[in-house]
């Protein structure tokens, strides 16, 4: 159930972008990402101008017709149109983002906002941004190209795609009813629907990627049709949204090990998928102790205030 299909949608892994000049063939230039405060404005205008000049089909949602296929279409809006815009219908969420995340040398820290519309409430429940997620997907460019889409569902682990996507996701509700197609297939009637549109530091930011340019705002339509609730990932014990340490709802700056891992020449392995977090060779499965109830203890024998599946002591 947790093995997750991603396309395109990978965890961003930041490196300088090299360029090589051509008129000696050795010189390389290390172009490092743009000040996170230099693309915020650029950014937020750009979406801001998107969202006041499109709309989509919220009248098929609000009515449905008996055979309404629930597919959110983007629509230019004319001036003299009473529709009602994007920006009129969505909800801005900000999120803050740090200059390490995309390896800027930088202690700044700044907030992005992206925007989100719930086309059709879910019945089921909403996941949190460490669940793996049953969805069908689109994702655009703000001038209506595609880069990449999934119109069967397909299983996804939400640390593994990027935040504005798992963090749209996770405002979602799923469905609770498996319904036929005609065609032999199967849907959910009441899966949640929605239209996230954020900003490059909740994507890719200065990383180019086929068509999404660097420092590209992307859009995306999902449905969610189910999810694991308390997905544990590297199966440990531990849901993953519990390796979260720090709260931030990213999973991957959560690395109690980190310091073993650079010594033996092993890859950076978050806890969320790593099944021996304090790398002391004892799983962490052994190390704490599911309760009845199934609530979960984390003993400390020693009594240093750290549990004992972080502790190498
Ligand atoms: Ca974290
Ligand atoms: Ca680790
Ligand atoms: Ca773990
Ligand atoms: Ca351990």
């Amino acid at each position: 159930m947790h093995k997750s299909k991603i396309l395109l949608l990978l965890t961003v892994v930041f490196l300088a972008v090299y360029s090589c000049k051509k008129d000696n063939g050795s010189e390389v230039v290390i172009i490092p990402p743009e000040p996170l405060s230099d693309v915020v404005g650029v950014n937020a205008e750009q979406i801001e101008v998107f969202l006041k000049t499109h709309t989509y089909n919220y009248e098929e949602f609000t009515s449905p017709e008996s055979d309404f296929d629930f597919e959110i279409k983007i629509d230019t809006l004319i001036g003299s149109s009473s529709k009602k815009s994007l920006f009129e219908l969505a909800t801005p969420r900000t999120l803050s983002v740090s200059s390490d995340y995309f390896g800027i040398d930088s202690e700044e820290v700044v907030d992005f906002t992206y925007y989100y519309i719930i086309a059709r409430e879910g019945a089921g429940t909403s996941p949190t941004v460490a669940d793996s997620t049953l969805v069908k997907y689109k994702g655009q460019l703000l001038d209506g190209r595609v880069f990449d889409q999934s119109s069967n569902y397909l299983w996804q682990y939400l640390p593994f795609t990027i935040r504005g996507y798992y963090d749209g996701v996770s405002q979602l509700k799923s469905g609770t009813t498996i319904v036929q197609n005609p065609d032999g297939t199967s849907r959910y009637s009441d899966s949640g629907i929605g239209l996230f549109v954020f900003p490059s530091a909740l994507a890719y930011y200065s990383q180019a990627k086929g068509i999404i340019e660097q420092y590209d705002n992307l859009i995306f339509t999902l449905e969610l049709g189910n999810f694991v609730p308390d997905t544990d990932y590297d199966n440990d014990g531990i849901p993953s949204i519990l390796e979260d340490l720090n709260g931030d709802g990213i999973l991957t700056n959560d690395n109690t090990d980190e310091a073993e891992e650079v010594r033996s020449y092993t890859p950076y392995t978050a806890n969320h998928i790593d099944a021996d977090d304090d790398n002391d060779g004892i799983p962490t499965k052994f190390e704490i102790t599911i309760n009845e109830d199934g609530t979960i203890s984390f003993p400390d024998s020693d009594g240093d205030g750290i549990p004992d599946y972080l502790d190498k002591d």
